[in-house]
């Protein structure tokens, strides 16, 4: 039995059209979605806001609502929650510079109000979280934009959201490129720094993803372990990546086992969950998967998920212990991988 709660966002179930090629899959219902969610075992949805919300830009704050109201009917019917919102702010015209630093204003009007949408559907959801994922927030041509200014008005926006709504909480999901070439916020530390700039800390924390911390070049569980020793891990989106290319958002554990345990054994050993956060999975299904098997990635990832903490609650830490008295870290290392193989020990 996992100590933990899970969520998924609809976009995790998709049709499989890349860059590079169309659909190989067909489209699902949201509906449907969390139908198969709920069985599967997750307990929580996130959100874009036009996933909650289609056709967001061409509906009134009223509409937009009723809109929100009427998806919180369809979680209530599947007993399944909310967790977050997330303005998608990379899809628009209006954000092809940016969102909140983009360097025009009406663009940057434009991005504050599909965050206090996020907000307003957030309410109706049930959730206080904002996630903010700051896909094109950073430059394409370095000369293009100052990084100063860009970091100050990424600060202010998340100032207006904490004054919109005097109890949300904001959540800035790190990345270092992609689909931005370089990113203002790209790691836990720059979140850690941006939220000591806000006006309410508290309420400003991160989202660790396993992909985006190997596409910076650092290990996702010193990520995690960095973010919660400020209390600021609000949220994690756990996968894996084959090292530094584009974003992969690979089955949880399936590129690097003794990574994905190391996450799993932070969480544990630090009480993630005791304050009602979500263990989040963000993966995709490979291109080739059928439409029969088009939840098997997040199958599989619970799967290996609940696997790596039933190892991480058998973890000797008397041992590691002796091991780290004694400097014997070659046995600590070898107890470690016999753990993961399933040698008896
Ligand atoms: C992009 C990414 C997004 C966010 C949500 O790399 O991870 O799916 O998690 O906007
Ligand atoms: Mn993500």
């Amino acid at each position: 039995m996992s100590k933990f709660k899970f969520s998924v966002g609809p976009w995790n179930v998709h049709a499989g059209a890349d860059s590079y090629g169309p659909a190989t899959r067909s489209e699902i219902s949201l509906e449907e979605k969390f139908k198969r969610f709920a069985e599967i075992g997750f307990d929580a949805v996130q959100f874009h806001d036009d996933d909650a919300v289609p056709n967001i830009n061409d509906l009134t704050e009223e509409e937009i609502k009723a809109e929100a109201r009427r998806v919180k009917g369809l979680l209530d019917k599947y007993g399944l929650k909310a967790e977050f919102v997330a303005p998608r702010l990379w899809m628009d015209p209006h954000t092809i510079d940016g969102g909140f630093m983009s360097s025009r204003k009406e663009d940057r009007e434009f991005a504050l109000w599909r965050s206090f949408r996020s907000i307003d559907i957030a309410r109706e959801l049930g959730c206080d979280l904002i996630v903010l994922w700051l896909a094109r927030e950073g430059t394409l041509c370095a000369e293009s934009k100052s990084p100063v200014w860009a970091t100050h008005q990424l600060v202010e926006a998340i100032n207006r959201m904490l004054e919109y709504d005097k109890t949300i909480r904001v959540c800035i999901e790190p990345k270092p490129n992609e689909p931005i070439d370089r990113s203002i916020c790209g790691t836990m530390g720059h979140v850690m720094a941006v939220s000591a700039a806000t006006i309410d800390p508290a309420r400003v924390g991160g989202n660790l993803e396993s992909a985006h911390a190997i596409l910076a070049g650092l290990d996702p569980a010193h990520e995690i372990g960095f973010a919660m020793a400020f209390n600021k891990l609000f949220t994690v989106h756990l996968n894996d990546q084959n090292g530094i290319k584009y974003d992969q958002d690979k089955t949880f554990g399936v590129e690097n086992l003794r990574q994905a345990f190391n996450q799993v054994r932070v969480l544990l050993e630090n009480g993630y969950g005791s304050h009602g956060e979500y263990v989040g999975l963000d993966v995709k299904a490979m291109r080739t998967t059928t439409d029969a098997d088009c939840y098997k990635h997040l199958e599989n990832s619970l799967a290996i998920f609940k696997a790596l903490e039933a190892k991480a609650e058998r973890f000797d830490y008397a041992f590691r212990d002796k091991c780290v008295e004694n400097r014997d870290l070659e046995a600590l290392e070898m107890y470690t991988m016999k753990l993961l193989m399933g040698i008896d020990q």
